[in-house]
């Protein structure tokens, strides 16, 4: 299917707000970043691969470190002179890397979830920190899952997460059929009471799997969630590999306030669609990976996510219209 961006979705002319060129350290791509406002600054932990380039693409594996930026306006950005985490935190090494950073004021501290690369499995991360420079691991889930998302307020005295498992075994099977879970917890390091929230098969515009994007945001309606959902194509869409053949669109989802399992709506159609140059090429093309929404006083939305797996970039729309549209109203 042809899909294409609504009109009422404005992409930041300055795009990319993050890029390699702007990191004071060693880095070749820069994307898929958590952001949030903590302490009057906008603040983005950015996922930052690096020693692996297009020329060395098939034969060197990827380092990744986590970098931190900040902004007066969320539009400019200035990254700071080091990465602010990477896989030393742990000190174990059955720990590969961490990746995919989201950011969650809670009650004044600022939780980050990441993916976590280890030597048998993927998994689901959740740190907490007050400065950027000491951060504390409170948990690491069970293999396979990642993309978890924290929930800005307690929920039912809660802590509530967003997840995506990729059960290959029962559910994938060569597929990637995986969907959006949720789990909950008392203090942010014992996770249960795990639920289905919404399965791939919901959105007409994935055929393959979907993922939490930003964390939620509260609006009067509903909790409004960016997600990703991966459409498999016949053709080959460029990147660095001679092999790719997904396409990664940002949708949205609004959940119920009171009891965030319920899907109140899922929008029909894709809100960001890889059009631009900086979303079509880059280490793998055709990548949207929404990562964090600012709601404004002034109603305005500010979208970030990584483009390309190669950029961080950012659009913006107003509450009123994305609400339209996750009701398929517009
Ligand atoms: C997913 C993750 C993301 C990445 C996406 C597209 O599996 O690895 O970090 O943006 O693929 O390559």
């Amino acid at each position: 299917m042809d899909y294409q961006t609504p009109d009422f979705i404005k992409r930041y002319e300055g795009n990319p707000v993050v890029h390699a060129g702007m990191v004071p350290y060693e880095a070749v791509c820069t994307y898929n970043a958590g952001i949030t406002r903590y302490n009057g600054k906008y603040v983005m932990v950015f996922r930052n691969d690096h020693v692996r380039n297009k020329e060395n693409f098939m034969t060197t594996p990827a380092k990744i470190n986590l970098g931190l930026a900040f902004s007066d306006d969320g539009f400019n950005w200035e990254v700071a002179p080091k990465p602010c985490l990477d896989e030393t935190i742990f000190n174990d090494p059955e720990i590969r890397r961490l990746y995919d950073p989201r950011l969650t004021v809670i009650d004044g501290k600022c939780y980050l979830c990441f993916a976590v690369d280890t030597f048998h499995g993927v998994c689901g991360g959740v740190a907490v920190t007050e400065d950027f420079s000491k951060f504390e691991v409170l948990s690491i889930s069970a293999p396979d899952n990642r993309n978890m998302v924290l929930f800005p307020e307690k929920i039912n005295g809660r802590f509530m997460r967003l997840e995506r498992p990729f059960p290959v075994y029962s559910r994938g099977q060569g597929s990637e059929k995986f969907d959006i879970w949720s789990a909950s917890s008392a203090d942010c390091r014992d996770w249960g009471r795990h639920k289905l929230v919404l399965g791939a098969e919901k959105l007409p515009y994935c055929n393959s799997k979907i993922g939490p994007g930003a964390p939620p945001i509260k609006t009067k309606e509903g909790w409004l969630c960016a997600i990703h959902a991966v459409e498999k194509v016949e053709e080959t869409l460029y990147a660095w590999h001679p092999n790719w053949h997904k396409i990664y669109y940002a949708g949205l989802m609004l959940l119920d306030l009171e009891d965030p399992n319920k899907v109140l709506s899922v929008s029909e159609k894709p809100l960001l669609v890889p059009e631009t140059l900086y979303e079509k090429e880059g280490m793998i093309g055709s990548v949207i990976f929404p990562g964090g929404m600012i709601l404004e006083d002034s109603g305005e939305v500010k979208i970030y996510y990584g483009a390309a797996d190669t950029v961080e970039c950012l659009a913006t729309a107003d509450i009123n219209d994305l609400l339209k549209f996750v009701k398929n109203e517009i």
